[in-house]
């Protein structure tokens, strides 16, 4: 199903007449990745967790706040918010076989999916939203993540109090099915106060995790050496908690 489902994407790419993705390294490795669909023993990991829980669209909060950064401050991203964010791009790179760039025409074009769940802030609130985009799974299959690789650290454009926030998963939630690169927010594309263009859903995890703003998506052996080494911009500052499931 879901090699079908990828398959079905990639021929969207071409069917659209994006010779140029197709020809280039991301679109080799994406049809090389519908292709050697056994190849990773990652994959194995994507059926081990429970799903967070899903709800309807008669549960969806009526707004959905802005917490933290609310924006990008610079000129180059109001430009490209104005524009609907042509020249965006996400990176995949790392320990990776085939390191990517996708805009974000190449992100909606892959198989999507769409789910209804609720965040959780350590502040003390909660939100429940419909978020739409491609498993983060699809992705790291394509550009084709390395033995030695045991996180997935999550780069974003905004600057919280003077530094880049950033943010890591290990493996189990990097290939969670319910672990999406989303782009839509309640059907419409994301809002600038939460995450335009890009942001990621990991939803056994409490929202600090869930990086917006978000550039690159890199695969690396350890966290030593990301940022100041506890992996993510709160837990850095604050001592917050690494693993932060839910
Ligand atoms: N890039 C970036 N991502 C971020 C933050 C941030 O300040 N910058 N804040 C985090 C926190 S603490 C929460 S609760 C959620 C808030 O998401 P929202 O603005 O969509 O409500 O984003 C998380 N991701
Ligand atoms: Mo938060």
């Amino acid at each position: 199903m879901r090699r079908r489902n990828l398959l079905a994407g990639m021929a969207g790419l071409l069917a659209a007449g994006c010779s140029k993705v197709a020809d280039s390294e991301t679109g080799k490795a994406l049809f090389s990745s519908a292709e050697d669909w056994h190849r990773k023993a990652h994959r194995a990991l994507a059926g081990k967790q429970a799903l967070a829980r899903e709800y309807s669209r008669a549960d969806l909060s009526p707004t959905f706040r802005g917490n933290g950064s609310q924006t990008v401050d610079s000129d180059a991203y109001r430009a490209q918010l104005a524009d609907g964010f042509p020249d965006w791009r996400l990176e995949v790179r790392g320990l990776v076989d085939t390191p990517l760039s996708l805009s974000l025409d190449n992100i909606r074009r892959l198989p999507q999916r769409t789910q209804i769940t609720r965040h959780d802030c350590v502040e003390g609130w909660s939100a429940i939203g419909e978020w739409t985009g491609p498993q983060l799974s699809l992705l790291l299959d394509a550009a084709g993540v390395q033995e030695g690789a045991n996180f997935i650290v999550f780069r974003c454009a905004d600057n919280l109090n003077g530094d880049d926030y950033y943010e890591s998963v290990d493996m189990v939630d990097a290939y969670h099915p319910q672990t999406i690169v989303a782009h839509m927010l309640n059907g419409e594309p994301l809002p600038e106060k939460n995450g335009a263009p890009l942001r990621m859903r990991i939803e056994r995890q409490l929202g600090y995790k869930h990086p917006k703003y978000l550039t690159v998506i890199e695969a690396v052996a350890s966290l030593d050496e990301i940022g100041r080494g506890k992996g993510g911009y709160w837990e850095d500052r604050a001592g917050y908690q690494w693993y932060a499931g839910i």
